[in-house]
């Protein structure tokens, strides 16, 4: 979506608070004419930043609402200009009609995004903080809220900041290896200047390295479930998602088509996919749900992989399908037979080493999302431009000549400010905000 060119100098409005009918609803004001607009709707303008109840009025002087009022000049707003904030009681009367005065006494309602673009473009927040802001908003678990709030409290771009620092210290080694002759220069500065490199090279390169944990955590984790047909597939996935989603049936080739079900498990979102039992077949529609399978487990973050205790079955070779994410085998129907060791041993039907199976997931998915050390790396456009900064510094450790190298500093740098929104900003922006929900 096209975002408008920045009208900071108009004054817009928008619900802050979710959609649907609520007993009170947030309305927020951000623009140089708040003060403005508040006087006209409240007669007065309240004291700066205290809850006042004040009656609102359109222009012909008619009630609109009863509300709690603030005023919060600027600078110190969350957007850094003047703002308003109207509590007001929450049903669409009220609501659309308080609007409607706002938009007669000339302000505008706001763009998806455009109240922390505007907190942006004043420097109250840099880029991965506005990006927190988003992910607080759409946080559904308490470990999606806490990854949210640490780069809002700033780690993540104190960690980028950091290297930003560094380069442009580096950067200035190097200009200074340029113009001047080597004789007036402190002995070692091109060596110093390498390692200096070389350090920040390994810490990006590990910090890219991280098996996708944070992007994880925002994004939700795919696990898919997978094994021969009748082995009880089905079964688990109604017992992990609390639900009947798939079609549990004594037919050996029932579940064709892959269902998905979503589930919080260890305090990460999860999708749940339900594949169709591998095995040959030629009836051409279960070939296809093979395939499909297949695919699913070859992408998906983790695999069940099922058997069957009674069937003296073996699992699928899981290096015949090529899968990427981490491996739970788990012998199902030892009700019928024990359980082959190596193995978590449940009966979906008696419901026997069903919490052992929970702990072990919970494990897994904690494993697959969480790591000590620094915060990780959360979204695909930091990944996209680190890469960058990461290539751009593996170019200049093998780059003799000194006004090259210099080039390769100059683009890593470039890279990293676009993480951040410190250099070069204006066409990151645009895939930032736009991402937002109207009213923050
Ligand atoms: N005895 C026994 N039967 C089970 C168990 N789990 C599933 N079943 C039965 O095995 C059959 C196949 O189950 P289903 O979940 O559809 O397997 P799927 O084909 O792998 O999805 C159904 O008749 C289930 O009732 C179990 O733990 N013990
Ligand atoms: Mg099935």
């Amino acid at each position: 979506m096209m975002m408008p060119v920045d009208r900071t100098d108009e004054t817009i409005f928008a619900v802050a608070s979710g959609s649907g009918r609520a007993p009170i609803c947030v309305l927020r004001v951000s623009g140089p004419r708040s003060r403005e607009l508040l006087q006209h709707l409240c007669g007065t303008c309240p004291p700066p930043r205290r809850a006042s109840v004040r009656i609102l009025r359109d222009d012909a002087g008619e009630a609109l609402d009863q509300a709690l009022v603030l005023w919060l000049p600027g600078p110190a707003s969350y957007t850094g200009q003047d703002c308003a904030e109207l509590h007001l009681h929450g049903g669409p009367g009220v609501v659309d009609g308080v609007a409607d005065a706002l938009a007669a006494l000339g302000g505008r309602p706001a763009e998806p995004g455009e109240f922390t673009r505007r907190a942006f473009l004043n420097g109250r927040m840099d880029l991965i903080e506005a990006e927190a802001v988003a992910d607080l908003v759409e946080a559904e678990t308490a470990a999606q809220r806490r990854q949210a709030l640490r780069q809002l409290s700033g780690a993540l771009g104190e960690l980028y900041n950091g290297w930003s620092a560094r380069l442009t210290e580096l950067m200035a080694q190097q200009e200074a290896l340029i113009d001047f002759p080597d004789e007036d220069l402190p002995p070692n500065v091109e060596g110093s200047l390498m390692a200096g490199l070389r350090v920040i090279q390994s810490e990006v390169e590990g910090h890219l390295a991280d098996d996708r944990r944070g992007e994880r955590l925002r994004e939700g984790i795919v696990i898919a479930v997978g094994g021969p047909p009748n082995v009880g597939k089905s079964s688990l996935i109604n017992i992990l998602a609390h639900r009947d989603v798939a079609i549990v049936s004594p037919f050996p080739g029932t579940t064709r088509d892959v269902l998905e079900a979503r589930a919080v498990i260890g305090g990460v979102p999860v999708t749940l996919l339900d594949t169709a039992g591998i095995r040959a077949s030629t009836d051409p529609i279960e070939v296809d749900g093979v395939r499909r399978a297949v695919a699913k487990m070859a992408e998906a973050d983790l695999v069940l992989l099922v058997a069957d205790a009674s069937a003296g079955s073996v699992w699928l070779d899981s290096d015949a399908i090529p899968v990427s994410g981490a491996v739970l085998r788990v012998a199902n129907k030892i009700d019928l037979a024990p359980a082959p060791p190596g193995a978590i041993a449940v009966s979906a039907l008696t419901g026997h080493g069903l919490e052992a199976l929970r702990a072990e997931l919970d494990a897994a998915i904690r494993r697959s999302v969480q790591r000590d050390g620094p915060p990780p790396l959360t979204r695909a456009r930091h990944r996209s431009a680190l890469s960058e900064v990461a290539a751009e510094l593996r170019g200049a450790l093998l780059e003799t000549l000194s006004e090259l190298r210099a080039e390769r500093l100059r683009l890593a740098t470039r890279a990293l400010g676009r993480v951040t929104g410190r250099v070069d900003v204006e066409d990151v922006l645009d895939v930032v905000f736009s991402r937002f929900c109207i009213g923050k």
